[in-house]
């Protein structure tokens, strides 16, 4: 890769100490998997007792969007449980040279798992601090091999109605999908996260693997991939196809560009308090370093 990129936020005081100690034994114990944060990890959490910044992990948990298992914020932690993660399959097709249905750990194997403390906006004007473990998108798409003609990347969520009750009620078409410009998902920003704070993935943040594409709103990044596909032209995205005056295909994180029923300017920040105050929202949820990707675009025609 050209570069990787720096984490502009620290671990802060407001993580419980619990979650510390956990991830360093965590982290001890999976070293020897490769899959341990390595020393630039272990100087981050020296680093750490600084900013009060990163969300609990509890609050990571506790309030999600997952419409699968249900519309409230708590149905997710509550029902998704029950989601079948082992084995886990994602199905790699369209423009790509070497297509195939590839277990998990294959498609990731060797790859380097990094930590990325991103910043992550809802499109309903709340937001929080994670610190997600994943992959570059990048690397993996240079394992499958993207063929020229390839504009774009579509994506899927799994499909179980047994224990989705969202699924099973309908509440909206299913299955999820999601898709990026070419360009956006080659962004070393955009990655494939299988953890939290050095944990696997709980089943309601998007178990075993989900999309994370920290300058868009957080609809983009959908959970429970099981299928990428490379196509020559924008795939259907979930909210778009739903209601695609409030939901664009782009979904760029815009303080000055509201939702038709509310404003974006400012945020919500999950776990500051009853009476904390609302922040304001950063242009591309402060990741300026994507800005050159849509130079030239009128954003508000392109929201
Ligand atoms: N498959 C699927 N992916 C999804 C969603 C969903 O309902 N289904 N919700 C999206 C929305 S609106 C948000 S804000 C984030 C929430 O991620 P989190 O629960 O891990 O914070 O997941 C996104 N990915
Ligand atoms: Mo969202």
């Amino acid at each position: 890769m050209a570069y990787r990129w720096k984490n502009d936020l620290t671990l802060g005081d407001a993580t419980p100490r619990g979650v510390f100690l956990n991830r360093r034994q965590i982290m001890a114990g999976s070293a020897g998997l490769g899959l341990g944060l390595g020393l630039a990890g272990l100087a981050g959490l020296a680093q750490a007792q600084e900013a009060l910044e990163a969300n609990t992990l509890d609050e990571i948990r506790a309030y999600n969007n997952f419409y699968e298992f249900g519309t409230g914020k708590e149905d997710p932690a509550r029902n998704a449980g029950a989601m079948v993660t082992s084995p886990w399959t994602i199905k790699v097709d369209g423009l790509v040279d070497n297509p195939g249905d590839y277990a998990l750990a294959d498609l990731l194997d060797g790859l380097t798992v990094e930590e990325r403390i991103y910043r992550f906006r809802c499109v309903e004007a709340w937001s929080m601090v994670i610190p997600w473990n994943g992959v570059e998108l990048a690397d993996i798409l240079a394992r499958v091999g993207v063929q020229a003609g390839a504009t774009h990347v579509a994506f899927e969520t799994t499909v179980q109605p047994d224990v989705m009750i969202g699924v099973q009620r309908g509440v909206i078409p299913f299955p999820y999908v999601e898709g990026l410009r070419l360009d956006e998902a080659m962004h070393p920003l955009t990655i494939m996260a299988t953890g939290i704070y050095g944990e696997p993935m709980a089943n309601q943040n998007g178990a075993p693997i989900r999309l994370v594409v920290p300058w868009k709103y957080g609809f983009k990044s959908i959970k429970s991939v099981v299928r990428i596909t490379l196509t020559d032209s924008e795939p259907p995205a979930s909210w778009n196809i739903i209601n695609a005056r409030e939901y664009g295909f782009y979904s760029n994180v815009n303080p000055t560009v509201d939702h038709p029923r509310w404003s974006q300017a400012s945020e919500r920040r999950i776990g500051g308090g009853l009476f904390a105050s609302r922040q304001d929202t950063l242009m591309f949820n402060g990741y300026d370093e994507v800005a050159p990707l849509y130079e030239g675009m009128d954003l508000r025609a392109f929201y």
